[in-house]
């Protein structure tokens, strides 16, 4: 007889088992999801979550431009597809520049942005986004994640800030 790990027979395993065929065919990939880019070298909304299919689109609210490129955290490798570039707006009222992105598969993918961040390899050989020297910021670097899920939990927590395209009084320099 085949040796069955215990975790499968807990109730909530078999459960999201059971539910996942049904999330997958009902959440139809819906409105977009915004992240934001504004005065401060930083990506307001650091962590998103995306249904696969989901479109994402960054928001330029900031005077100078920014990078957003995917890259492996493990292996240190920038993508090729997920490579865009928004260039830097007047401010209120003017145009402002956007890039997007989505994604068909569950996962995982850290970006960062290439003018106000570098990625740096680390001890144990990960690779990491840090602040570029000579950037001005929070602290922290210019860089985030999308999650793409189908986990109607998580989806459900993104920021309020997500579902609006253009956030007022994020106009900066
Ligand atoms: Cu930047």
């Amino acid at each position: 007889m085949l040796h069955t790990p215990p975790a499968l027979h807990h109730p909530a395993a078999s459960r999201s088992a059971f539910v996942r065929p049904a999330a997958m065919s009902v959440k139809a990939p819906g409105k977009p999801i915004y992240v934001h880019m504004n005065g401060a070298n930083m990506f307001l909304e650091r962590t998103v979550f995306a249904a696969p299919g989901q479109t994402v689109i960054f928001v330029n609210e900031d005077t100078g431009g920014h990078t957003i490129i995917g890259y492996n955290p493990v292996t240190g490798a920038t993508s090729k597809r997920f490579d865009g570039a928004v260039a830097g707006t007047k401010g209120a009222g003017h145009k402002v520049a956007t890039y997007s992105i989505s994604f068909k598969h569950q996962g995982i993918h850290d970006y960062y942005c290439s003018v106000h961040a570098i990625i740096a390899q680390e001890p144990g050989d990960r690779f990491v986004a840090k602040v570029r020297p000579g950037v001005h910021g929070f602290g922290d670097p210019m860089a985030g994640r999308i999650i793409v899920t189908t986990d109607p939990k998580l989806l459900a927590e993104n920021p309020a800030s997500t579902h609006t395209k253009i956030l007022p009084g994020y106009f900066g320099g």
